[in-house]
């Protein structure tokens, strides 16, 4: 072989073995000194602890810490004291998730000082909605890391790899459960040989401190258990689910406990045998009792029926707060209608009183561009999080409901709908990978900024390590031409998605089935109304958007007051969610002074305006990516772009057939036509059924 030839080859192995391909997500940083660590006890999740710090270490050359175990009533479960060179837990895991802050600070440059730090939710749950076939729902990174197939069931050494990088990557933002099925369960999942693999995967994540649950199908007895019956209430089927649960916690001792959608969009339930969600929910916590497992019960439950579908889960739970046992938590999706851009939150938050209830996100960006936008969700959660539910007074936000401080529940939790596949770079988009971090930390402390966490994310992700330009004088630069402006672009993110898909509180008119695109328009004959964007947004001659005052469905009476009064009036609702509680007139005057007509013509152009100005200030930043992780990203911004203004085009079009308005002469005309972007929807439509 020729050297030239050697030498070419050699370059292209170095490149292809040292490409930046984002599957390291925020743990890239390495050891830069040495430390001396004392730990007196030993376990398997101490010496991950060990290790991450022998790895990872960039304090003093040459310290000595020490990680104990102690008696400190301060300290929960998880949670850790730290101190410049001792961490302190009640725990192995607490000191895991205090090795985690050590070195997080150490590479964010944040200080270290005396300080106990605790968990405010005590289980911090990922969701897949992996299939066993190996395919995801809603999912958009590749395909599932569980599953590959039932008839594929054997672990390999792939799998038990991609596992344990799975399990660091969580334990290192707190995550300490994981849920490894969809919620439209297979009830094969409750087969042995599926259990013998959620076995495996279960003693990869021990160590790290997670612990694993399952979906389970509320109709398993009769498919895969040979009974004419899955009635709660009826003896053959709790033994069954009884011998269900001893041979799973046979198999793994510390199982979680099950998540269930029940009579939900088709799923078998216990109302097909006239019993309630409380007697199904009950069932399955019987039998998971003995073991401390738990049941996620989730109350995304909606009918085709004359009453709004935003009213449904309330009406529906609330007559059975109280009936459920203690191991019982009900799973409650963000918002009341379905995980849209911008979305008031569930009514049932604060108002179950008697009953533990836990928010349920979505990471995975099924309704917000799914993997091509970018799309910070921290802020979206954020709002959520914070926002006043008043139910016991001021102060009683969303985040103190749920996390046990106002309510005294035995479990406070939360659960993010997983981004992650086998893709290299895990969801698809790298700055995707922001927002399972984000969940990880909000989950830990719902008072966290998003800027803090945006911050710590652009830090520990990318750095000196990766630039492309070697001449940058690091700190100084970075910060000011780096990390400043990607911070802002992520915390701008997700209101820019909202305006160029749905400002002023419009929701659900997505592009039937995919969820991806515009499709205000789409009511075939005889489809669910509410199934229809149409049914959502109530545009006629007159006016736009759900009237949910007393006057209309009234939804606005299942919120405590005084938000009732004041969302219910239009005068005092938030812009933001104005045609989410309000149909109003094209003319209505905003309090800018424009008309809704106009104001929403302004909305999606800026929604448009500010992805442009994303793709400007990622193209200054090149000097400081490594060139496949800056090309990725610019290739997705582009197209992110290209689909905002199809969004505004598209729902403007649509709209200005009702308000019969002009587009505001000084704003861009529309680049598409209607009939275009029908046909284009068209062939979305037909090709996702
Ligand atoms: O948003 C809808 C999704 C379904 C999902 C369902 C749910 C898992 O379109 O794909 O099913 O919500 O949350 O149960």
């Amino acid at each position: 072989m020729k050297t030239t030839n050697l030498f070419l080859i050699l370059i292209l192995l170095s490149t292809t073995l040292f490409a930046e391909n984002g599957s390291e997500l925020w743990l890239r940083k390495k050891a830069t000194s040495n430390v001396n660590i004392n730990c007196s006890k030993s376990s398997a999740t101490i010496q991950i602890a060990l290790n991450e710090l022998k790895n990872g270490w960039q304090g003093e050359d040459g310290a000595t810490i020490e990680l104990k175990i102690v008696k400190d009533k301060q300290l929960k479960a998880d949670g850790f004291r730290l101190n410049k060179n001792s961490i302190q837990a009640t725990t192995d895991a607490g000191l895991l998730y205090g090795a985690y802050e050590m070195l997080r600070r150490q590479h964010t440059g944040q200080e270290i000082r005396n300080e106990v730090i605790n968990s405010d939710y005590n289980l911090r749950l990922l969701n897949h909605w992996d299939n066993l076939n190996g395919s995801i729902e809603r999912g958009y990174a590749g395909r599932s890391i569980f599953w590959h197939g039932t008839d594929s069931l054997e672990v390999s050494e792939n799998d038990l790899k991609k596992w344990k990088e799975y399990a660091r990557a969580n334990a290192s933002v707190g995550i300490n459960g994981t849920v490894l099925n969809n919620v439209n369960a297979s009830p094969s999942v409750l087969t042995t040989p599926v259990l013998e693999r959620a076995k495996a995967v279960a003693d990869v994540l021990r160590p790290y401190g997670i612990k694993t649950y399952l979906a389970v199908n509320f109709a398993s007895p009769e498919v895969i258990g040979g009974l004419e019956t899955a009635d709660p209430l009826d003896p053959e089927v709790k033994a069954w689910w009884n011998d269900k649960v001893k041979e799973i916690y046979a198999l793994i001792p510390d199982f979680g406990g099950f998540l269930v959608k029940a009579n939900s969009e088709g799923q078998p339930g216990p109302q097909n045998f006239g019993r309630t969600h409380a007697d199904g929910a009950n069932m399955m916590a019987e039998a998971l009792q003995p073991y401390n497992g738990i049941v996620m019960w989730r109350a995304f439950v909606y009918n085709p029926s004359d009453e709004d579908r935003a009213k449904q889960a309330y009406n529906e739970f609330m007559p059975l707060d109280g009936q459920f046992h203690e191991n019982v938590i009900i799973q409650v999706k963000n918002g009341p209608i379905d995980f849209q851009p911008r979305e008031p939150f569930s009514p049932l938050f604060g108002a179950m009183k008697h009953t533990p209830v836990m928010p349920e996100l979505q990471i995975t960006m099924e309704y917000l561009g799914q993997s091509v936008h970018l799309v910070f969700l921290a802020t979206m959660w954020e709002e959520f999080l914070k926002s006043e539910t008043w139910q016991e007074g001021a102060g009683s936000t969303v985040a103190r409901c749920t996390d046990g401080s106002i309510f005294n529940q035995k479990h406070s939790a939360i659960a993010g709908v997983a981004n992650i596949g086998l893709d290299d770079n895990w969801c698809g988009h790298d700055f995707a990978q922001a927002n399972w971090y984000a969940f990880g930390r909000q989950a830990w402390n719902h008072s966290l900024s998003s800027a803090q966490i945006a911050e710590e994310w652009i830090k520990l992700t990318f750095g000196p390590d990766s630039f492309n330009d070697k001449e940058i004088t690091p700190e100084f630069e970075w910060n000011l031409a780096f990390v400043e402006p990607v911070k802002n672009m992520m915390l701008e993110s997700r209101e820019a998605t909202v305006n160029y898909m749905m400002p002023l509180g419009l929701h659900h008119i997505f592009s039937a089935h995919a969820h991806y695109g515009p499709g205000p328009w789409w009511a075939p004959p005889g489809m669910r109304k509410d199934w229809t964007p149409p049914y959502y947004h109530q545009a006629d001659s007159l006016g736009i958007g759900f009237d949910r005052t007393a006057a209309g469905s009234n939804a606005i009476s299942q919120y405590h007051e005084p938000l009732a009064t004041q969302l219910g009036d239009v005068n005092m609702c938030p812009e933001s969610l104005l045609l989410w509680f309000h149909h109003l007139p094209w003319d209505y005057q905003m309090k800018n002074g424009r008309s809704l007509w106009d104001e929403m013509c302004y909305r999606y152009d800026a929604g448009v305006k500010q992805v442009r100005t994303f793709q400007q200030l990622w193209d200054k930043t090149e000097r400081f990516v490594d060139p496949e992780r800056f090309a990725a990203v610019q290739h997705k911004l582009t197209e992110q772009s290209m689909n905002a203004l199809e969004w505004k085009d598209a729902c403007l079009l649509y709209f200005q057939q009702f308000s019969k308005l002009p587009i505001p002469y000084e704003l861009e005309r529309p680049m598409h036509n209607l009939d275009e972007l029908l046909k284009r929807d068209k062939v979305r439509v037909r090709r996702s059924q």
